[in-house]
């Protein structure tokens, strides 16, 4: 992030690659998760009339991570995790690209944040709470660097609780429409609230917190601004549905990809360009053109369909 460029650049490489730097998924026993909680009356305890109370539910993840053109050795600057402690926890994390200017691996903050955010999950005085999370996470993490950050913990009852500091992202769509959505946090264009190894940066307190009553089908898209600034939420939309969730991350990963390289298409990101005052290069005024063109960024994108449990 924090990189202006609005242009096209060539590459052979845009498939999708799964290679998430910080993926981890805990090793809860799926057959045990997808039992359903039968419980008896307690004024009629027979085992011929069992109530079966309302249904738990739970995440089932898609991830698909692209990293920048000119990053993909490294594998890019964001990371990630899926665990399925609970409902499912998701994070991502978007390392703020500046510091490569001060000889810094923009990488390292935001994959050290998410190892720690993950070994985090089931602490006690995390108790659920994202918001505690990202606290305890960010007091964890010793790497030199800064980073956006989203956490989103399902409960089994349905609420999703959500806590977002920058410029990463979380969509709820329902029976085909985008029913929630985070808003980005930013200083100025290009610039999103971060949390940092300097004091300058913001904390969990800057966290923008949100709730939100999932129901069984419901699908939601987590990502980082390499999906929301190339892809629009009505072509989220339409890309997930009726697809598996893995197809859903790829297909939504690739859109952007796509978008992403393409000078002509009117994506999010320059949409936002022009509505902040920044003019198309003068080759294109000079033919009557706009500031047009996705942004080449690292792209993560994490599918969640709630189903039954
Ligand atoms: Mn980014």
């Amino acid at each position: 992030m924090a990189i202006s460029i609005l242009r096209a650049v060539m590459v052979s490489n845009s498939h999708c690659q799964s290679q998430p730097l910080i993926h981890y998924i805990s090793s809860i026993d799926e057959n045990a998760k997808r039992r359903k909680r039968v419980v008896f009356s307690s004024s009629h305890s027979s085992e011929l009339n069992p109530v079966i109370r309302s249904s738990e539910v739970s995440f089932s993840f898609g991830t698909c991570l692209i990293p920048h053109p000119k990053k993909v050795e490294k594998g890019g600057e964001d990371a990630f995790f899926v665990s399925n402690y609970n409902g499912g926890v998701i994070a991502v994390a978007d390392g703020v690209s500046g510091w490569a200017e001060e000889d810094v691996d923009p990488s390292l903050f935001p994959r050290e944040l998410m190892a720690n955010a993950y070994n985090f999950v089931q602490d006690e005085e995390v108790n659920n709470d994202p918001q505690i999370l990202i606290r305890k996470a960010h007091a964890a993490t010793f790497s030199t660097g800064s980073a956006t950050v989203i956490v989103a913990m399902l409960e089994k009852n349905g609420n999703l609780k959500i806590a977002n500091v920058g410029d990463c992202g979380l969509r709820v769509i329902r029976n085909g429409q985008v029913i929630f959505s985070t808003s980005p946090q930013e200083h100025y264009f290009d610039c999103p609230y971060q949390l940092s190894s300097e004091r300058v940066g913001q904390t969990y307190l800057d966290a923008m917190v949100s709730n939100v009553e999932l129901m069984e089908g419901d699908t939601i898209v987590m990502g980082s601004d390499g999906l929301f600034d190339n892809v629009f939420d009505h072509e989220i939309a339409l890309t997930v549905a009726n697809k598996e969730v893995s197809e859903a991350a790829k297909a939504l990963a690739n859109l952007a990809n796509s978008h992403s390289m393409d000078s002509n298409f009117d994506s999010p990101y320059s949409l936002e360009a022009r509505a902040k005052g920044f003019e198309a290069p003068w080759w294109k005024k000079v033919l009557g053109m706009k500031l047009t063109g996705g942004k080449l960024d690292d792209i993560t994108v994490v599918v969640g369909q709630v189903v039954n449990s």
